[in-house]
């Protein structure tokens, strides 16, 4: 290939990143403590190490090694939630997380979380709530809606300002007690007025029973919460096919169906979460070009682009467009109609959701 012709798909690629960065986007599922800045992760290291409470050098290891495969990441998330399970902390990487996924042009985030305690902390679920809440009233660099009202100020009356809606949902740790799990859906209900919209469950996909937190979503539904289910990132048909009977709102992830599983997900139209990253990193899926993306998408199957985990994958929002363009030769008026339509899976109200579809139709004609 002559010099020119590497420039120019070089150029093409940076453009081509350039407009996805550029695309409003809509983001339902981003993990808070997975959406950690490695600059504040590292700092936390640092903070921890010197006081004793664990050995910088072996996290600076696993950081180094993060997102590798399944178990690195749930060994590695032991770690994340002993460095920032204090409110200060669960303030600060709120903040974070919210202000970069607006500076990657999110227009709507759902942010899942796990309620955590931590008694040596005076750490309730409720207080750990408390201190997300405070973080999104500490961002500066963007209005952010919840709940239907501004948090923060419009500096200077300035209108041109960006604006992102966050809604969040609360996580039960699959490794959760029935009773836990059910605490986790009653302070949803608690949170309702609160910008929560809905349940998830999550967590090491190897660990934890079903029938143990089946009574915990099947109180959600009663109590009219949305439930979306990490699905199907081991082999583990039994579960899987519970899930689908189950029936949720929403799935995550639907990596390794039986055929007979796949066919089913299709006739139900489950709306997918696509973690493309996320999945061929930590070799759920091998390559990117088996990817189930493509039959999903082929075969109009509600879907939804998503990061899971902006920190530990080293990936944005736009990164997970530019990749499905680059492997499924999506050009961008599908890329367009694919964030358009994720509004439709969003667990906010109707308002919201006509709020962010006129966004898509304010910015069409300069797009593309
Ligand atoms: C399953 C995951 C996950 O809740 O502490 N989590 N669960 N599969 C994944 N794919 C890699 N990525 C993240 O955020 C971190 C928690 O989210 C879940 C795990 O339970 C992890 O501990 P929070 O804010």
């Amino acid at each position: 290939m002559s010099a020119r012709g590497t420039e120019t798909m070089e150029v093409n690629h940076a453009e081509l990143r350039q407009w996805c960065h550029e695309l409003p986007k809509v983001e339902l599922h981003a993990h808070l403590n997975g959406s950690i800045r490695d600059s504040t992760l590292l700092e936390l290291v640092k903070h921890h190490g010197d006081n004793g409470v664990l050995i910088s050098k072996d996290v600076e290891q696993m950081i180094l090694e993060k997102g590798t495969s399944l178990g690195k990441c749930f060994e590695l998330f032991a770690v994340y939630h002993v460095l920032a399970t204090d409110h200060e902390t669960v303030k600060r990487i709120t903040k974070e997380a919210v202000e970069d996924f607006a500076a990657d042009n999110c227009i709507y985030l759902e942010l899942r979380t796990t309620p955590k305690k931590n008694e040596a902390k005076g750490m309730t679920k409720r207080s750990y709530m408390d201190a997300v809440i405070d973080g999104l009233k500490a961002v500066d660099t963007v209005d952010v809606d919840l709940c239907g009202c501004e948090l923060t100020n419009k500096k200077n009356g300035d209108r041109r300002r960006k604006k992102i809606f966050v809604r969040l949902l609360l996580s039960i740790n699959r490794n959760e007690e029935t009773s836990a799990a059910t605490e986790t859906v009653n302070l949803a209900m608690e949170m309702k007025d609160m910008g929560v919209v809905g349940i998830d469950l999550s967590g090491d996909p190897t660990v934890g029973q079903w029938d143990t937190v089946l009574p915990a979503l099947e109180h959600a539904r009663k109590l009219g919460l949305p439930v979306t289910l990490h699905c199907g990132e081991v082999r583990n048909s039994k579960e899987i096919q519970a899930m689908l009977d189950f029936n949720p709102q929403r799935l995550g992830h639907v990596c390794l169906l039986a055929e007979e599983d796949w066919e089913r997900l299709k006739s139900l139209i489950i709306p997918v979460e696509i973690c493309l990253t996320s999945n061929i990193m930590t070799q759920t899926i091998p390559l990117i070009e088996y990817h189930h993306f493509a039959d999903l998408y082929k075969s109009k199957h509600p879907l939804s682009l998503c990061t899971d985990d902006t920190g530990l994958f080293s990936t944005t929002l736009s990164n997970e467009y530019y990749k499905a363009a680059v492997s499924f030769g999506l050009g961008k008026e599908e890329m367009f109609k694919l964030a358009q339509e994720a509004v439709n899976f969003a667990f906010a109200n109707e308002d919201v959701k006509k709020h962010l579809a006129q966004v898509y139709e304010e910015v069409k004609a300069r797009i593309l």
